[in-house]
């Protein structure tokens, strides 16, 4: 089955390598959120792209959820000695990653250009692409202002409650090479349980996305990142709350009002009621095991 999933980071990517487990070499393309990228040290990062990367390629670090495994920080704490700036920690095996790319990107290829031959060096058969090669960059207007999203959500660490999530360039941003295509050809179109405001609201934002996943005849199915009500890590509970009112499952189906068809969530939320079909599952990725299984649910919830 050809399946199309929208992905952020940590709990998105360990979906996108549950489907890979599941799914046939080739049926998975995942497109991944580019609106926290962001430049450290004078290197470009992709952190959502990298998340998923890593996972794919069993290079993550499972703890944190982001980066390496086995990574050490002796480049980071070298360049802070020399006054260089630290607040987003970059490893040394990551590093690598970064320096190919922002080499990549200086000499004129395009970020879905990189991030393919990337996963073609890692022999991937599933593809991962960026929503968009355009500049699109989440910020969040708080009571103390507008923030860059790493910088709220990093060096703040999402302390500040947030009323408002914009999409700076989104207006001006065309899907990247491949994006509409995979959406048309897909069978099963998943969002990932990524936060809908910072992960996938960002690629919904390029309104050809938008609109070919709207007019896509094929099932559309969402899992829901919250357990019990609460975010498992991030500060998604809160910005629910604030924005739209509380954190049952209706008010996460509502932020994907018109596109999904049915969205899966944990048994800790059940029962539950949405305006559209309820899965009910375990959906707390402990380890690989559970979300293949996690995985196997979503497929299955198309039939
Ligand atoms: N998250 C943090 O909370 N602190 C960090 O210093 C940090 C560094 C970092 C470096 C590379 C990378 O790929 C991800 C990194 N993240 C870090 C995670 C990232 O900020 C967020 O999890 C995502 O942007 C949200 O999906």
């Amino acid at each position: 089955m050809r399946v199309v999933c929208l992905s952020g980071g940590v709990g998105g990517a360990k979906l996108a390598r549950g489907l890979h487990d599941v799914l046939a070499p080739g049926e998975l393309t995942v497109i991944g959120n580019v609106g926290d990228d962001l430049e450290v040290l004078g290197l470009h990062v992709s952190p959502d792209l990298d998340s998923i990367l890593y996972a794919l390629t069993s290079l993550n670090d499972e703890e944190r959820g982001w980066g390496r495994g086995d990574e050490t920080w002796r480049t980071l704490e070298s360049a802070k000695a020399w006054g260089g700036e630290g607040w987003f920690l970059l490893g040394d095996l990551d590093l690598g990653l970064h320096l190919v790319r922002t080499q990549a990107l200086r000499d004129g290829e395009t970020l879905s250009a990189v991030t393919a031959r990337l996963t073609e060096r890692a022999g991937l058969a599933t593809r991962l692409v960026p929503a968009t090669d355009d500049p699109l960059r989440t910020q969040v207007v708080t009571p103390d202002g507008p923030f860059s999203f790493q910088e709220w959500f990093v060096a703040r660490q999402h302390r500040d409650e947030v009323d408002q999530v914009l999409y700076e360039g989104a207006y001006a941003a065309r899907p990247a090479a491949g994006v509409l295509d995979a959406i048309r050809r897909a069978e099963l179109l998943v969002f990932a349980p990524s936060n809908p405001y910072v992960s996938i609201g960002p690629i919904l934002a390029v309104d050809a996305i938008r609109a070919t996943i709207a007019a896509q005849g094929v099932r559309c199915v969402a899992v829901s990142p919250l357990i019990g009500g609460r975010a498992v890590k991030g500060p998604l509970d809160r910005m629910l709350t604030r924005m739209s009112g509380g954190t049952t499952p209706a008010h996460v189906a509502d932020c994907y009002k018109g596109l999904i068809d049915a969205l899966v969530i944990d048994r800790a939320d059940a029962p539950g009621e949405a305006p559209v079909p309820l899965v009910v599952t375990d959906t707390l990725m402990v380890d690989r095991d559970v979300a293949r299984r996690l995985a196997e649910t979503v497929l299955e919830a198309t039939r």
